[in-house]
């Protein structure tokens, strides 16, 4: 099962200005700046209580975050969902019917492995399943 939403991607053009904006909105500064070059982003987290939130800037044109912007403006970008075992959840979609974009979870920022859920499975939203990588 999903434990809770571990974060909220939002796609900016301006990953400065768009933080300054947040900044005053949550009224925290960021706490980590990270690129994912092989999503082609540069992310800066922010916390709200256990949640986070992800602004993405595109670091290429080929960046999914390009593509998306492109097509529907500055915006909310995908819903991340914590688990506990990353490829025991994927197993369970998959077998639901679900559309995974990664046949096994890859590296993704703030030290997690991830795996995406196409958007034309969950009604419209694109959903990132998350495992924190524990280093013991
Ligand atoms: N949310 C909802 N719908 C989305 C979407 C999003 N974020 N991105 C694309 N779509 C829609 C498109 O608008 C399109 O809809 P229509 O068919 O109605 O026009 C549909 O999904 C399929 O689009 P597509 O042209 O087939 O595919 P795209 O090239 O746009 O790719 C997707 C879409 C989701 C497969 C691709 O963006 C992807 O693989 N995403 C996963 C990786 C990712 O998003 N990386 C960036 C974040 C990394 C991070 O968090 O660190």
């Amino acid at each position: 099962m999903l434990n809770k939403i571990e974060h909220i991607g939002i796609a900016v053009k301006d990953l400065s200005a768009a933080s300054k904006i947040y900044e005053v909105l949550l009224g925290t500064s960021n706490y980590k700046e990270e690129e994912v070059e092989s999503e082609n982003v540069l992310t800066k987290f922010f916390k709200i209580g256990e949640a986070k939130l992800e602004l993405l800037a595109a670091t290429h044109q080929d960046s999914a975050i390009a593509k998306f912007i492109d097509k529907n403006g500055e915006g909310i970008h995908h819903i991340a969902f914590d688990v506990d075992d990353i490829e025991l959840e994927m197993k369970r979609l998959q077998n639901e019917g679900f559309i995974l974009l990664n046949d096994k979870p890859k590296k993704g920022a703030d030290n997690k492995l991830i795996c995406f859920v196409h958007p034309k499975s969950a009604n419209g939203v694109l959903v990132e399943l998350c495992q924190e990588i524990k280093n013991y």
